[in-house]
């Protein structure tokens, strides 16, 4: 480590101790429930309904990949991807109940429950669940060519390790931290900006993340890209990040975002934004129509 004064650190004159101690509340919007200890907090089992599928989850970016993923296998007519979603709140701590735990002991949606197997399957970490459902379903939305299947890999793995970059990072502490830290946002717009790039750059010579055929790959990204590009992403973040100027991104983002499925999927276990896009849990595909039609009138 280089030298520090601690008269230049933030705030001014402090030291790092030799051992870190939890100070609760730290501040930042999510103080409440970030903690350095893994387990459950309390009891609660979870809730289990009628179909093959029980997924556990919220409409965040990791979570709409998920429902994304099930309602395009439905749209294809796949009948054993028919799921109830239930409702994580995240921000009430209910990822830390027993029952949770049980089937994401890392304490985060989405976590998936398949209880058509012959024990019920566990499955966690959003691209874990769905590479789980693309072989489930005879390798849907995963190209069977060997080079468009390794690209749906590198591009799937690519997201997982590059969001935490954009939401933990940039996210964080454009938006979230209780305080503005330009070192902070400077060295987290430096690297989305660049990732947006390499985005661009590829979607440039190639309609979909692997080529030719929408993929899991495109899933993964594009609830975290696709929603940065068209702005909804962390308030003003767009215009910060001048969104705009990424062409490519901003057509692929446009393609994906016409598929009825995508529409549906990102409604599911919705807390935020217009009410007649919210579908808190989903047990049956009729539940969208009330909302659909509300959308229309
Ligand atoms: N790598 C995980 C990340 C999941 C994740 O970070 N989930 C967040 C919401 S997007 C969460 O559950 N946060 C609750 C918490 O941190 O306590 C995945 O892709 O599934």
């Amino acid at each position: 480590m280089t030298e520090k004064n601690p008269a230049d650190n933030f705030p001014a004159g402090y030291e790092v101790p030799k051992v870190w101690v939890w100070e609760k509340g730290n501040g930042g919007q999510f103080a409440n429930i970030n903690r350095p200890i893994a387990g459950p907090t309390h009891d609660k089992e979870l809730p289990v309904g009628k179909h093959p599928l029980q997924l556990y989850s919220l409409a965040t970016p990791n979570g709409v990949k998920v429902t994304i993923m099930l309602e395009e296998l439905l749209a294809l007519g796949h009948k054993g991807a028919e799921y109830d979603a239930w409702l994580i709140k995240i921000g009430d701590g209910n990822q830390f109940g027993s029952g949770f735990v049980e089937v994401n002991p890392n304490s985060k949606i989405p976590a998936l429950l398949d209880r058509s197997t012959a024990e019920p399957t566990r499955v966690f970490e959003s691209g874990s669940i769905l590479l789980y459902l693309a072989k489930k379903f005879g390798n849907a939305f995963l190209p069977e060519d060997h080079k468009a299947q390794t690209e749906t890999m590198n591009w799937l793995f690519w997201q997982m390790a590059s969001a935490p970059y954009l939401g933990g990072g940039f996210g964080h502490f454009y938006a979230y931290a209780p305080i503005h830290i330009q070192y902070a946002i400077d060295r987290f717009s430096m690297e989305v900006k660049r990732q947006l790039d390499v985005l661009d750059r590829h979607l440039a010579d190639n309609q979909f993340m692997a080529g030719d055929s929408y993929s899991i790959a495109d899933i993964a990204i594009w609830p975290w890209y696709g929603n940065l590009a068209q702005g909804k992403a962390y308030g003003e973040a767009g215009k910060f990040l001048d969104v705009e100027s990424y062409k490519n991104l901003q057509r692929w983002t446009a393609e994906i975002a016409e598929r009825p499925a995508v529409q549906r999927g990102r409604m599911v276990n919705r807390m935020h934004g217009e009410p007649s896009e919210q579908l808190h849990e989903r047990h049956d595909a009729s539940d969208f129509d009330t909302r659909t039609q509300d959308k229309i009138g």
